[in-house]
């Protein structure tokens, strides 16, 4: 996120090498404690009025100054080395003590350095792991190393296509087999008639929770839905021509039927959410980039790969986050990658596990269309106030000319600059395509959008993409517009940020988790 002009820079990913945040190891060696010295029999002795106490510590007599001893006639003279002095009456026998020590001398001194050698191993195996791990990819099957630049280049290096089977994956969608969609306005179920060739609205005559549940699992979401009823009254009917119910036949499937007379019997349409999402806990904002909190943002996640913030992203489901797809440029290895969640400090300990990754099927490195990337995470997110998912938009979201967002990110404070270390937050206003595609020489698609500040100033930039570009919807919820994608430099007056557009891609983002249902 940035608030500075600076010399041109190219959209990127923020990868390993360019990323200013490390998470260096310092190793703390712990010197073992040397063994007392004892002198023999010097702290064994028979008790007498001018005796100096002896230190409570119990410490070897070698450690008391010479001048405190009181000697006298009564003093027993030491035992010689391995003689047992006789113990003499009413005390501790003598032997003892000095039997301890011989026990300690006995097992410490090996014990001490059997640790330190095995500590040693310890550390030499693992710098040997980090550096194999930095240079090398170890074929498990075909037990062999391969450079680490074979892993994931494509090509089959390892038996059994090992080095390639944990890679990013391209995936196609049929926009055509999707049957389910949601308007903008109050998530107005609408869903698709093969027979006609035709969008319904769906009528809530009959419509129930294992409806509701069925339908969200053709979008790919496999939690409670939420839905209620809205007066056809209130609706612009216009996005759909025929009004239907839902019957579920015998085999679960669901048949639409459309109702005789053209209208609901109930006269109300189902209004369905597939998630509760785009919550945030709390309400104040601050203009222009600065600090936020996660409860402000709670969908914001960093992307780390091998321990370094690379982008951002968003929660749409407790295992689906969503991204940029040149955020994977040369990074292809899914367990690599990390996704830290419910923080506003960039931190790089404990970050979720990924299980797989998405690219949309025609998005090329180094070129602007097609920016979208899902992850599935291997273990559920758990939600509360500083984790919980944003909304997808409407099929037909139309955000108002000038509309008020919001981006968030830890990307670069200034073009050319470093990370931010707390969570940076930026309001922009959504710019026209004319005014973005006079900026950009006529590169901007109608599946891309362009937001910004126009004399520059507030921006995203390098660190960022991949992250949220949200609006306070008309349904009081937050929810995602854009992905943050490119742009010329950051901050550059004339030179705004340019946002995948997500309600584009809403067939791919749902046909891809439902594939993985
Ligand atoms: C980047 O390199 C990047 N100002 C992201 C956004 C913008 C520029 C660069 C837009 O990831």
């Amino acid at each position: 996120m940035s608030a500075g002009v600076e010399e041109t820079d190219i959209a990127s990913p923020l990868n390993s090498a360019a990323a200013t945040e490390g998470t260096g190891n310092a190793t703390k060696a712990t010197r073992p404690t040397a063994p007392t010295s004892r002198t023999t029999g010097a702290n064994v002795r028979a008790g007498g009025p001018t005796r100096t106490p002896r230190p409570a510590n119990g410490a070897a007599g070698a450690t008391r100054p010479p001048a405190s001893r009181a000697p006298g006639p009564t003093r027993t003279p030491g035992p010689v080395r391995g003689m047992p002095r006789p113990a003499p009456s009413g005390t501790q026998p003598v032997g003892y003590k000095s039997g301890r020590r011989s026990v300690l001398r006995r097992y410490c001194v090996p014990i001490t350095t059997t640790i330190l050698v095995l500590a040693s191993i310890v550390v030499i195996a693992i710098l040997v792991k980090v550096v194999l791990d930095n240079y090398y990819y170890f074929c498990l099957k075909s037990f062999k190393f391969i450079p680490l630049d074979k892993w994931c280049d494509g090509k089959s290096d390892c038996s059994g296509d090992e080095d390639e089977s944990r890679c990013v994956h391209r995936v196609e969608v049929d926009s055509r087999s999707s049957v389910v969609r949601i308007t903008e306005q109050a998530s107005l179920l609408q869903l698709y008639m093969i027979s006609t060739q035709q969008w319904s609205w769906i009528c809530s005559d009959s419509w129930d929770s294992n409806k509701a549940k069925a339908v969200c699992t053709q979008l790919g979401f496999s939690g409670d839905p939420v839905f209620s009823h809205v007066p056809t009254t209130e609706v612009d009917t216009r996005s759909a021509s025929i009004f239907s119910t839902v019957q579920q036949l015998s085999n679960r499937e669901l048949q639409v039927v459309p109702v005789s007379g053209g209208r609901c019997p109930s006269g109300t349409l189902v209004s369905l959410r597939c998630t509760v999402c785009g919550a945030s806990h709390k309400r104040e904002r601050i203009i222009g980039g600065s600090d936020s909190t996660i409860e402000n943002w709670p969908w914001q996640v960093s992307l780390q790969f091998m321990g370094q913030h690379v982008c951002g992203g968003s929660i749409l489901a407790p295992h689906w986050i969503l991204t940029a797809a040149h955020c994977f440029k040369g990074q292809e290895q899914v367990d690599r990658w990390r996704i830290q969640v419910g923080m506003a400090k960039l931190t790089f300990l404990f970050g979720s596990q990924v299980d797989k990754i998405f690219l949309h099927n025609q998005y090329v490195y180094d070129q602007k269309p097609y920016d979208i990337a899902l992850m599935k995470l291997k273990n559920d997110l758990s939600y509360s106030g500083s984790v919980q998912p944003i909304c997808l938009p409407g099929f037909n979201s139309n955000l108002p000319p000038s509309a008020t967002l919001w981006v968030t990110g830890w990307g670069n404070t200034q073009e050319g600059g470093s990370l931010a270390t707390i969570l940076q937050q930026v309001s922009i206003r959504l710019i026209s395509y004319e005014t973005c595609n006079s900026q950009y020489f006529n590169q901007i698609q109608s599946t891309m959008l362009c937001a910004g500040r126009e004399a520059g100033g507030a921006d995203t930039c390098q660190g960022d993409s991949g992250g949220p570009l949200v609006s306070y919807g008309n349904s009081s919820r937050w929810e995602q517009i854009g992905i943050v994608s490119w742009g010329d430099g950051c901050g550059r007056p004339g030179k705004v940020g340019v946002y995948t557009k997500v309600s584009s891609y809403l067939d791919w983002i749902y046909g891809v988790m439902k594939r993985e249902l």
